[in-house]
């Protein structure tokens, strides 16, 4: 009896005072459009990761990629929008449905292509795969395979900022799933502890695998996760690049300023399933076509640039046939690229 009037007087999570004391901190005001430039050259980059990753589905079916891979089509708006906040020197790392965290980067798409067909001068020299690239030079430290392992390291590349006095930051992208992992609370402690200019930025896309956030969590306003550690939070709609672009103008400056970390829930959908095994039958047809009718990162933009008359549909055509051309281009090099020679099995490893 006592455990159970305990339990009713419990408050929810979302009504607990320090959980909105800080959270406030970090609202961020109306989405703002971002003007033809921007916006264009948003559309273009998220059409870049949608077509690469259409692509790569299909060289997959084709068996000229192999191994996992996991495809981020839908949730294009949420790493074009948070790029477009960095400059030089800033960090990114991220779990395994990592392509598009790759190319917004500006990683190549030749060299991330030939990485997944397993190719010479794929960006692990084919030895790594979908989940296992990286470019020092883009500041893109991977593409992790075990869920959240990516979230105490993202706090070491946030600690290596602050130790060198720059003020540059780490953004950390990890999913809905992982958020639940214990090593994300001890890095939220630490980076919290030592005010580190660490970004958290969960992509909520609903589902870990086939299990649904709700099914899976006690709390689903994952943006409160902080709380216990005194690290604000937002929701963002992570299907409107407008939102992400402000949320990360928000991030980045409040990190920059010497804040500490914050962290940002993206609102997301993956059409495609987990990965390329996955069949989704834990979802409907009619919840995925849902978001992809109405609520489509790319569809948006595309709307919106031809009712401001920022475009003609010959002219957004004209930005997917070039799109389309970068795309057969690297698939082409990946698939003439020659495989590593086998002696390469004995170099880049650790005696
Ligand atoms: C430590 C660990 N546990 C389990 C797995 C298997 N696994 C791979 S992805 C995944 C789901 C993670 O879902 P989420 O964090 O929501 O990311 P999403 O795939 O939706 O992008 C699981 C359980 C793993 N790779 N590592
Ligand atoms: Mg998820």
């Amino acid at each position: 009896m006592a455990v159970a009037k305990n339990k009713a007087q419990q408050p929810a999570a979302a009504q607990r005072p320090s959980d909105k004391a800080d959270d406030d901190k970090a609202n961020k005001g109306p989405v703002a459009d971002l003007g033809k430039e921007t916006e264009l050259a948003a559309y273009r980059d998220m059409l870049l990761i949608r077509r690469f990753e259409e692509k790569a589905g299909q060289m997959y079916g084709m068996g000229l990629i192999g191994g996992f891979c996991h495809l981020y089509i839908g949730q294009e708006a949420v790493v074009v929008g948070m790029q477009m906040a960095l400059k030089k020197g800033d960090a990114i790392i991220t779990g395994y449905r990592d392509h598009g965290h790759m190319l917004a980067a500006g990683m190549d798409a030749k060299g991330v292509m030939a990485e997944l067909t397993g190719r010479t001068h794929g960006y692990s020299k084919g030895k790594g795969g979908s989940m296992h690239m990286f470019s020092a030079e883009k500041g893109f430290y991977g593409g992790h395979g075990i869920v959240a392992a990516q979230v105490p390291l993202g706090t070491g590349l946030a600690f290596a900022s602050k130790y060198r006095g720059l003020d540059n930051v780490s953004l950390t992208y990890f999913g809905d799933g992982a958020a639940n992992q214990g090593q994300v609370y001890e890095s939220f402690n630490m980076a919290k502890l030592w005010m580190l200019p660490a970004i958290y930025i969960i992509e909520n896309n609903q589902y870990a695998m086939g299990t649904s956030l709700k099914r899976a969590s006690a709390t689903v306003d994952l943006y409160h996760r902080g709380a216990a550690h005194g690290i604000p939070g937002q929701q963002v709609d992570g299907m409107d690049v407008r939102a992400v672009k402000a949320a990360a103008d928000y991030a980045t400056k409040w990190c920059r300023e010497g804040n500490g970390p914050i962290i940002l829930e993206m609102m997301t959908y993956r059409y495609r399933g987990h990965s390329m095994s996955d069949p989704a039958k834990y979802r409907t047809r009619e919840e995925v076509e849902k978001v992809r009718s109405e609520h489509d990162p790319i569809e948006q933009v595309r709307q919106r640039a031809m009712q401001k008359k920022w475009a003609t549909e010959d002219e957004l055509k004209k930005i997917d046939a070039k799109v389309r051309e970068i795309v057969n281009e690297a698939a082409e090099f990946a698939t003439n690229d020659p495989e590593p020679d086998p002696s390469e099995l004995y170099t880049d490893i650790y005696a």
